[in-house]
């Protein structure tokens, strides 16, 4: 790998012969940095055609600005961050200016302008392509990175295609895309913010440009990977880390994390395209009660409204939805109703003429209110660019919690009118800088997402609302889940989902789901079983069908579809505090809940093969590969360590490949080794207490590993006043324990007796309880039974058989918040 050295200058001029321009035809080079002004960590400086600006963010973040104008002050809908106190070097001679910070280093060549990172010893991480840097075609401008010899790309958020996007070309311009193809783009949203590995090394970059922007990982051309945009400045952060994870975490510290989301939401919600009247959403509700599917969401399509006129209700078919939403509450169900950004035009309707009178909505530059056409016949569209249009939505969509619904489903918010053309000319008051069409069309979904969650939170007395999106920008995880919108019920457009899902996590939005069973017709009963078994292993879990399709219950597919779904919805609640935890984890460091093998096996080839590619880690505990209902046999690969089967324990050692028989009730689930994984016993809703008994699973293995067990009440902000109960559970194979530490927050925990299973382990294994460890005195009372024990919490079949060397061991303890140790 080449290395940045010391090499004279002129061996430098005859090895890269410097083929640059200032200006070529209509294309605009930088040209030669003429001055340079340094203060603190930011370093401004002009060239021959432009401006710049590099501020050094924190030792790992860099962020880039370069403009044909003067620079302005840095407003973003994105970033929420500002740049942290770090020790960094600047120097600069006549040829260079040289930054290095903890972690890395940059340097810009002066004559003519370029960027390249590079590590504390000299490697090179990410180079401008010489002679091409950034440049101009008019108003459009683009960055060109030199493509690394076997360079990889990860990540962009919602993007269809594979998970190594080398050879591939994205825009990113909010789409109403039905029934998308499996290689369309763009669609539903924008996040321009993708990695790249080689070497060994692995960065970020983030293009936080709102216009239609422009990536081409090494499409059409074998000489660079780019990034640009069709009008703004270039604004770019560069990210560098030694791990993939730790991208992602200084990532979501410039552009936010997810707020906990309620525990509901994390439930299997019941969807379709559209339920109606009251009576049909009650018989639904009481059907799945009925038939023992856990569920804990009903979710109203536009039918709900009186001729698809938002924060109204259709009185013929909801006479009373306070005493419905109440009914379902009483039930253990929460709603969620849709809503569209388009206020019909017509007189006398009150947000039509409330939004009037406050002047919200978005306007041609003649100053009257654009109409386009959607569900209620011509629309006016709230301006969400402007405070003033946020503030007006806030208070309209009180209206919700005030018929008692928590969930707020924001469609249609690309946006998407009749004829999806919606004119350039349209402005939007863009936080008062005024922006064309052009500029704001990418950041509406975000606005309007985050718009209905500080409505929601507002109207919801210190309860959590759930917002879900389907358009959106770098930043959306803060306020809002997303969806991957209007999906096909066909196999590889579920494979395709669990890749977009995958990219989203990758790009800092942990919550996100698709359309279990595919939208836009009938799945067949196989794919439906296999769809909703992967649902089950979904941060977002909601089954979906448009109108004119077969509906979409777990009971219309036939008995064993039947069984195979409430199988696995079971095992989905019996893993809820697994699950809970791993949202909090989101909510601290950004990773996903949802992890391509990306994360944790970067450096591994095999991973990116599109035969393995859409394997993927649920919180860090469990391998999922999804296979086709189709197949008989699937053909998986382990990464390096040891797996348990999830139903068998039978172990796994990795680093292999292994050819898999597929069964229609089984989807192929591994355990990673030292894992712990926390369960509770089957409810009916998250809203049902559980036994007394939180199962914590422990796997044995060479790992070190540590997980954060999380609770809070589920529902309300008051964790964040300490409200809540905490603790690390670390997995010790050198000093072989399972450390207990001491709980911290002031909740206590909802379970009183704590049962320890443990897995591959065996009697020689001499696994003790150590009371002696308890550091407030108090007992524990303990139990070592040293039978095998049936491992039914993880049968999809729930019939409950021990399985044979299994080595499954558990043992029973008293809950207790003081650090304890068991020994083995
Ligand atoms: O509101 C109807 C649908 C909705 O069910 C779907 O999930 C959205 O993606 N919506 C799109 C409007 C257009 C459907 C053809």
């Amino acid at each position: 790998m080449r290395k940045l050295t010391t090499i004279p200058k002129l061996l430098l001029l005859l090895t890269f012969p410097v083929l640059t321009f200032a200006q070529n035809g209509p294309v605009r080079g930088t040209g030669n940095i003429t001055s340079v002004s340094i203060t603190g960590q930011k370093i401004e400086f002009t060239t021959e055609n432009a401006h710049g600006e590099l501020t050094v963010y924190s030792p790992n973040v860099i962020s880039v600005r370069l403009d044909q104008k003067k620079l302005g002050k840095d407003f973003s809908y994105a970033v929420i961050s500002s740049p942290v106190k770090t020790p960094v070097a600047i120097s600069q001679n006549e040829q260079e200016i040289m930054v290095t910070t903890d972690s890395l280093k940059a340097r810009i060549t002066k004559k003519p302008y370029s960027i390249a990172f590079y590590t504390l010893d000299g490697q090179v991480i990410s180079q401008d392509e010489k002679g091409l840097t950034t440049s101009w075609v008019e108003s459009e401008v683009t960055t060109y990175k030199k493509m690394q010899e076997g360079e990889r790309f990860v990540g962009l958020g919602e993007k269809t295609g594979n998970l190594d996007r080398k050879g591939s070309g994205y825009t990113n311009w909010n789409f109403d895309a039905y029934g998308y193809s499996t290689g369309q783009d763009p669609i539903y949203s924008t996040i321009p913010f993708y990695m790249g590995i080689h070497h060994g090394l692995n960065y970020g970059i983030f293009l936080d440009n709102t216009y239609q922007s422009d990536f081409n990982f090494g499409a059409s051309n074998n000489r660079f990977s780019s990034f640009g945009a069709q009008g703004g400045e270039m604004n770019y952060y560069f990210i560098y880390h030694k791990r993939l994870a730790d991208i992602i975490t200084s990532y979501t510290a410039l552009t936010g994390r997810m707020n906990l989301p309620p525990l509901w939401s994390l439930g299997y919600q019941q969807n379709r395209y559209t339920y109606y009247p009251e009576t049909e959403v009650l018989r639904i509700a009481q059907t799945l009660r009925e038939k023992k599917i856990p569920a804990d969401g009903i979710t109203l399509d536009i039918h709900y409204m009186d001729q698809y006129k938002l924060f109204t209700w259709d009185k013929s078919r909801f006479p009373n939805p306070l005493a419905m939403n109440k009914k379902l509450a009483d039930m253990g169900f929460t709603t969620t109703v849709i809503v569209d950004p388009g206020i019909k035009v017509e007189k006398g309707y009150q947000a039509y003429e409330s939004g009037l009178k406050e002047n919200i909505f978005i306007k041609y530059p003649d100053s009257t209110n654009y109409s386009g056409q959607v569900w209620p016949g011509w629309c006016n569209f709230p301006d969400f660019t402007s405070e003033k249009g946020r503030s007006w939505w806030r208070n309209e969509v009180k209206f919700f919690a005030s018929t008692g619904v928590s969930g707020i489903w924001n469609d249609m918010n690309e946006i998407a009118t009749w004829g999806n053309k919606m004119p350039n000319n349209v402005l939007f008051n863009y936080d008062g800088a005024m922006a064309s069409h052009k500029q704001a069309h990418n950041v509406y979904g975000l606005q309007m997402a985050r718009s209905s969650y500080e409505g929601a939170k507002a109207s919801m007395d210190n309860k959590r609302p759930f917002i879900l999106t389907r358009a959106g920008y770098a930043g959306l995880q803060r306020y809002t889940a997303i969806w991957t919108g209007d999906n096909r019920p066909e196999e590889d457009h579920m494979l395709l989902g669990v890749r977009l899902i995958n990219s989203l996590g990758l790009s800092g939005v942990p919550f996100a789901g698709m359309d279990i069973g595919g939208f836009i017709g009938t799945p067949s009963n196989s794919l439906f079983a296999r769809w909703v078994q992967i649902g089950a292993f979904n941060p977002y879990f909601r089954n979906h069908a448009a109108v004119n399709t077969q509906s979409s219950e777990p009971w219309t597919h036939g008995e064993e579809v039947l069984e195979i779904s409430r199988n696995y919805i079971n095992l989905r609640y019996k893993l809820m505090p697994y699950l809970y935890a791993a949202f909090f984890e989101a909510t601290q460091n950004g990773l996903p809940v949802m992890r391509t093998l990306a994360i944790d096996y970067t450096f591994d080839a095999k991973i990116f093969d599109t035969a393995f590619q859409n394997q993927y880690l649920f919180g860090k505990a469990f391998m999922v590969l999804p296979f086709e209902s189709t197949k008989e046999f699937g053909n998986a690969y382990f990464p390096k360590g040891l797996w348990y089967d999830l139903y068998t324990d039978e172990t796994q050692t990795g680093g292999t490949e292994k050819i898999l028989r597929l069964s229609k009730n089984k989807l192929p689930v591994y355990v990673k080794e030292s894992s712990i994984v926390p369960m509770q016993s089957l409810v009916q809703s998250t809203q049902e207490k559980p036994t007394d008994t939180l199962t914590v699973h422990v796997y044995k293995g060479a790992l070190n590993n540590s997980f954060v067990y999380y609770e809070d009440d589920g529902q309300t902000f008051n964790y964040q006043k300490g409200d809540f109960y905490k603790r690390t559970i670390t997995y010790d194979p050198a000093g072989r324990n399972i450390i207990f530490e001491q709980a911290e927050g002031s909740r206590k925990s909802k379970f009183g007796q704590l049962q320890l299973v443990f897995h591959g382990f065996s009697d020689a294994d001499k696994i003790t309880g150590t009371t002696a460890q308890l550091n407030n005195g108090q007992k524990v009372k303990e139990s070592l039974n040293s039978f095998l024990t049936p491992i039914s919490h993880f049968d999809p079949q729930g019939t409950a058989n021990p399985v044979e060397g299994a080595k499954v061991k558990n043992l029973t303890l008293t809950h207790t918040a003081a650090r304890f140790v068991i020994a083995y």
